[in-house]
């Protein structure tokens, strides 16, 4: 539905301008469609929304304040959880000392052509090359070394907010796939390996709260497969998301029982309580900035980006619309009215009174931006008393009467959370096939399904999968085995490998 349709504003009328070429009069529409070109509307519409700036260096991308707000929504949330978990916020150096790198090298060996040094200040070399961080385990664990005595000193839980960079070879994606990003990076140290286990699965629920209950984007809680999973640590959980339009799935954040391998590098060890000497369990846990792009890929159409209102920094927008000989001043108070009564009740609206646009624009202008409701002011509505309020998730369209506004403001902007979730997790799982067998397998793939087969779970077999499916569109491998397992009746095959299927597990290309 055209942008211009709810109140006939005055550059509309006066021109006779239809209401389809609001687009083109606008200059603001998307010249890509997700259906026809999704790369290129992706890259379009990030930088139209006001999210990203493109910065000469390739794989580095300014965030603008429309993407840092929704990134400060999701720090404000886990900052608060981390509190109830008693993990203490910290700060490490972004430099890494070549000698603590070396310290966890087989390791570091498959991650090794990622990381940037330092050699020069000025015009001298330095001495030894100095790493920038792109993941903070070995500027941590020394510290974590020192700190730790005996078992009066854990559990140790920090987390910290910071940048990392990896210098990544393959193909940069705004937020998706980024040289440098921002993240919140969790370590915790335990003395027994159930305290340790417990926690994985805490953040992990944390994860797929972020994701679900305010990106409203649906994701699967699993265990990675071993060699899938970071190759330091004793296992890995992830929230796998998909985005149907590319059939791809993207590991949206993960949570790492790291075991006592880093323990045993670092010497992290405690007297417990009989006096002996034990060495701490640990886990490691991460989100990033790319949630801001699974979500902008997940809700994103072709008029923009679909704000889920838990994490818009303006919830309503409000346009006054002016006709001739209408009483403009009157419109304007009542737009000015309408946002402090928004306000004071904790919603966070604005309103939009420039007068070197056309409501026609505006409109278009805040579809772009995703903002989640607008509310229209026009000469009809101050005369009854209300306000027109139209839903940027479905274009629904609602007179309310002012003095019942704040109610039905807020169960709109609830409906809306809770539908865009309700869309997206039936379009992704009408993008779940179960397979049986390599035949069903490979259609399944060429429709660009999110699969889930029956595995032996066995490395090999893997390995095999992604040989025997490598070509352009990049190689097949397993997302993870979801905790929530179907029924595996006695007898189930491995559908790659015909030997008995021990695990549901899900399969597909990937971000
Ligand atoms: C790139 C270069 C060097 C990933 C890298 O997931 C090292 C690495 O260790 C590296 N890319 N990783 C794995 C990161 C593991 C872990 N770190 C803490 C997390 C969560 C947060």
């Amino acid at each position: 539905m055209a942008a211009a349709e709810a109140n006939e504003p005055i550059a509309e009328t006066s021109g006779g301008v239809k209401k389809k070429e609001v687009k083109k009069e606008t200059g603001l529409g998307l010249s890509n469609r997700k259906a026809d070109n999704f790369g290129e509307w992706y890259s379009e519409l990030v930088v139209h929304a006001d999210m990203i700036e493109y910065y000469p260096i390739s794989g580095c991308y300014i965030l603008l304040p429309w993407a840092m707000s929704i990134w400060k929504a999701m720090q404000d949330f886990f900052d608060a959880e981390m509190t109830k978990m008693k993990v203490g916020t910290c700060y490490f150096p972004l430099f890494v000392p070549s000698s603590f790198l070396q310290k966890e090298k087989d390791h570091i060996e498959g991650f090794a052509p990622e990381v940037a040094w330092v050699t020069k200040a000025g015009d001298t070399d330095l001495e030894t090359p100095i790493a920038i961080r792109p993941t903070s385990e070995t500027v941590m664990y020394p510290s974590y070394s020192n700190r730790i005595r005996g078992h009066r000193d854990l559990p140790l839980k920090y987390n910290q907010w910071c940048n990392v960079v990896r210098w990544e070879f393959s193909n940069p994606m705004p937020f998706i796939r980024s040289r440098e990003f921002l993240w919140q990076e969790g370590h915790s140290a335990f003395a027994t390996k159930e305290e340790a286990d417990a926690e994985v699965l805490d953040v992990l629920e944390l994860y797929r709260h972020i994701y679900e209950e305010y990106l409203a984007v649906p994701v699967i809680k699993g265990k990675k497969s071993e060699l899938e999973k970071f190759a330091g640590g004793l296992y890995t959980t992830s929230v796998e998301a998909f985005i149907p339009n590319t059939g791809r799935s993207i590991q949206g954040a993960t949570s790492h029982c790291l075991g006592q391998n880093f323990a045993k590098m670092f010497e992290i060890n405690f007297e417990n309580e009989k006096g002996e000497k034990a060495m701490v369990w640990q886990n490691s846990w991460a989100y990033s900035t790319r949630t801001i792009g699974v979500m902008v890929m997940v809700h994103g159409d072709d008029k923009g980006l679909v704000l889920p209102p838990k994490v818009a920094s303006v919830q309503v927008i409000v346009i006054p619309v002016p006709f001739k000989n209408a009483d403009t001043q009157a419109i304007f108070d009542a737009c000015d009215a309408t946002v402090n009564t928004l306000c004071e009740a904790g919603i966070r609206a604005e309103s939009d009174t420039r007068d070197n646009y056309s409501p026609g624009w505006k409109y278009a202008h805040w579809e772009l931006k995703g903002v989640p409701l607008r509310i229209e002011i026009g000469p009809k509505d101050l005369a009854n008393k209300q306000v027109r309020v139209v839903r940027r998730d479905n274009w629904e369209k609602v007179d309310i009467p002012r003095d019942d506004l704040v109610k039905q403001v807020k169960d709109l902007l609830y409906n809306i959370q809770q539908n865009l979730f309700n869309v997206a997790k039936q379009k992704r799982d009408a993008c779940i096939q179960v397979v049986h067998n390599w035949d069903e397998f490979v259609k399944a793939l060429s429709q660009r399904k999110m699969i889930l087969a029956p595995w032996c779970d066995e490395e090999a077999v893997e390995v095999d999968v992604k040989a025997r499916t490598r070509g352009e569109m990049g190689a097949v491998k397993t997302l993870c085995t979801p905790f929530d397992q179907l029924e595996l009746p006695e007898g189930t095959k491995c559908f790659a490998s015909g030997k008995p299927a021990k695990v549901w597990s899900y399969w597909g290309r990937s971000y």
